[in-house]
């Protein structure tokens, strides 16, 4: 016996991404319903590469009653006014958006760091996942955190244009089309060129200088691994399609070396190390696609501060910055909570 899953955002990036993932790991599936605007009503989506085709149906005039789970990824203000009547109905959703991630009574989870969060779900009906830049650093962080405790995160981050949706993607390849044939390049999408180019503002300004983008990994930090925890972060648009890089500083309260900072990720859950420091060594965001991993390399010592490391972290965007990390969540609750079978 399975679960009855709706996807909202089914013919977006990340919900496309989230009909492969639920196919590929096999969840429990009962009945499955994708959903989007008015715009999608009958478009077929194939349910991940199972041949199964489904006929996309409008979210404005979907009962979510008798559903068990709804995987929502359609952007914050759909989440705010739908995902409240799901919950309501009885239906657990789990959100990608920002919306609800830093409401106390609203769980913000990566499994494999704060798995017992998951509990609070209830107070809500719903729970949030991080945002992708947030999700592959805490994986990466929590192992480090729990050997030799964390101060003080410097990060600077080359996300790709699939985080800004499908398009995201479209003006990434139009941009270098018409670069190539000599037509005008008109931003719409990012607010400046991005072919062939890089945008350091991710998200809007705030008051302080810094973007929505870089005070989310802040405070999403804080909510999934560690309050105590200090980070500074820029975020910047990078002219790769699919997967996200960081370039990662951290102050650890305790000495660590690099070798015990690579022993200590290469057994972690979610992380894959790759640092041979030779050419090729390394991982870059175009071998990370279509992968769930955490992808750490260029692990060494930082001289400048004490106890310091610095290391590369690459990882799919819409796999475990999103997706991946959202139907881990519906595992984790089934396993915990719905329980079937
Ligand atoms: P649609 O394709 O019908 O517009 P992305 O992040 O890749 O841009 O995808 C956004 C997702 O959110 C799409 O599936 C999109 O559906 C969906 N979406 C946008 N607006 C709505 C809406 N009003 N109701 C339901 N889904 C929506
Ligand atoms: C980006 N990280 O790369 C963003 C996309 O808060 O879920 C996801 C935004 C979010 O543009």
């Amino acid at each position: 016996m399975g679960y009855k899953v709706a996807v909202v955002g089914a013919t977006g990036n990340v919900g496309r991404e989230m009909m492969q993932v639920l196919a590929e790991r096999a969840f429990p599936i009962d009945e499955i319903v994708a959903l989007a605007s008015s715009r999608s009503q009958g478009t077929e989506i194939e349910f991940g590469d199972t041949g199964k085709m489904l006929k996309c149906k409008n979210l404005e005039h979907f009962d979510f009653t008798g559903w068990d789970i709804a995987l929502f990824s359609a952007g914050g203000s759909i989440a705010k006014e739908y995902a409240p009547k799901a919950a309501a109905a009885g239906c657990v959703v789990i959100d990608n958006s920002s919306h609800f991630r830093m409401d106390p009574d609203v769980p913000l989870i990566v499994p494999e760091v704060n798995p017992d969060a998951i509990d609070g779900y209830t107070a809500k009906n719903i729970i949030a996942n991080p945002n992708c830049s947030t999700a592959q650093l805490v994986v990466a962080l929590k192992p480090l955190h729990d050997a030799a405790g964390i101060k003080r995160v410097v990060v600077s981050t080359y996300q790709s244009v699939s985080g800004a949706g499908k398009s995201g993607m479209d003006e990434l390849f139009q941009q270098s089309r018409a670069i190539f044939v000599g037509d005008p390049v008109e931003p719409q999408v990012f607010t400046k060129q991005i072919a062939f180019n890089v945008i350091p503002h991710i998200d809007v300004f705030l008051d302080d200088g810094s973007t929505k983008e870089e005070w989310k990994m802040v405070v999403e930090t804080k909510k999934i691994l560690d309050p105590k925890i200090k980070l500074a972060a820029t975020c910047v648009r990078v002219p790769v399609f699919v997967g996200h890089s960081e370039a990662v500083t951290i102050e650890f309260e305790r000495e660590i070396t690099a070798e015990q900072a690579q022993d200590i990720l290469r057994e972690a859950p979610g992380c894959m190390l790759v640092d041979k420091r030779e050419d090729e060594g390394y991982i870059t965001p175009v071998e990370s696609v279509g992968d769930g991993a955490t992808y750490i390399s260029r692990v060494r010592e930082d001289p400048t501060v004490e106890n310091g490391i610095n290391l590369w972290c690459v990882s799919d965007n819409l796999r475990k910055g999103a997706a991946l990390n959202a139907v881990q969540i519906a595992e984790l609750l089934g396993r915990r909570h719905l329980k079937k079978g």
